[in-house]
């Protein structure tokens, strides 16, 4: 079943890992060493194996397909992904509803392969393929005014089983500083291991923020506005005193119910030992972004 906006590259044509850093490094503004060679390296380098395939689409959260980890991989199948819409609006200079192959016809594709941590405590590395936020943003023309943007994910009952259910107050929304969104890392995945993103992992256009626990990273995205102020987020709609708007991976400011110190990687196998969760889940490019910002109070 041929989609038109999927991206046809395989892993073999993706930019190979070392010069995708290199190109990275410079995007991101980074120095050489930071990632690679010097001090650390046989770290970084051991964190970016990434998880297999079935692990990263079979150990899945997407509430609106159920709250089980394996729910999503078999209830996702039923949403509806072709043809698909992401409706730009509020302050920018051309609002409107893009159809996503007339967007991916302007935007490159590359891959990048990021580490992923849960608020949960558990963490995987993936090989996202998808296009940086920041490129979308200037396609609609963000306006002088604006300081946030807000996601929202489809909402289909029929197609959702699990929206049945008040687990959260569907859509699922999210929400960015316009910094934090327009940040060389923040990346809008169409694929995964140069395959079309399964629908359980958020298809066919989901937000991935490394630096950020797990659910700041919204699935099948259908609308996106920019806006003055700091919009609603439904992890902390449900509960404000467990899940903040900014939600940066932090290892010293604990889960009211749970330490944030370690993590669990899947994969590891049952016995697997645990890991020291690093700040900002190890993108330290991104710190200057919170310079002079209380993090345990804007947690
Ligand atoms: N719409 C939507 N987006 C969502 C979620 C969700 O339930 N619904 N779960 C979030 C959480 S808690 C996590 S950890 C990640 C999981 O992404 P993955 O299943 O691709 O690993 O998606 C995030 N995005
Ligand atoms: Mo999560």
């Amino acid at each position: 079943m041929a989609k038109r906006w999927t991206n046809e590259l395989t892993r073999a044509d993706v930019t190979p890992e070392k010069s995708f850093l290199n190109r990275r490094q410079i995007l991101a503004g980074i120095g050489a060493g930071a990632a690679i060679g010097l001090g650390g390296s046989v770290q970084a380098q051991e964190d970016l194996k990434p998880n297999s395939w079935e692990e990263i689409t079979s150990y899945c959260n997407y509430y609106e397909f159920g709250t089980g980890k394996d729910d999503p991989s078999r209830n996702a199948r039923a949403l509806t992904t072709d043809p698909w819409t992401v409706k730009i609006d509020g302050m920018v200079d051309r609002p409107g509803d893009y159809a996503l192959g007339d967007i991916l016809a302007k935007m490159t594709i590359e891959e990048r392969i990021y580490r992923f941590r849960c608020v949960e405590a558990w963490s995987m590395v993936v090989p996202w393929n998808g296009f940086e936020l920041a490129d979308l943003l200037n396609m609609a023309g963000v306006q002088t005014d604006a300081k946030y943007v807000a996601f929202e994910t489809v909402y289909r009952p029929e197609e959702m089983p699990g929206t049945r259910y008040p687990v959260l107050d569907w859509p699922y929304v999210e929400g960015l500083r316009l910094d934090e969104a327009m940040h060389p890392l923040t990346l809008m995945a169409t694929g995964l291991y140069g395959k079309p993103l399964p629908n359980q992992n958020g298809a066919p256009l989901r937000l991935v923020v490394p630096w950020k626990y797990g659910f700041k990273s919204i699935k099948s995205v259908v609308r996106i506005t920019l806006t003055d102020t700091q919009p609603p987020t439904s992890w902390n709609k449900s509960n404000a005193r467990e899940y903040g708007f900014y939600s940066n991976v932090n290892p010293t400011v604990d889960h009211p119910r749970w330490s944030q110190a370690t993590e669990r990687p899947i994969g590891g196998g049952l016995f697997a030992s645990k890991k020291d969760t690093l700040m900002f889940n190890g993108y330290d490019e991104v710190a200057s972004l919170y310079d002079g910002m209380d993090m345990a109070k804007n947690f």
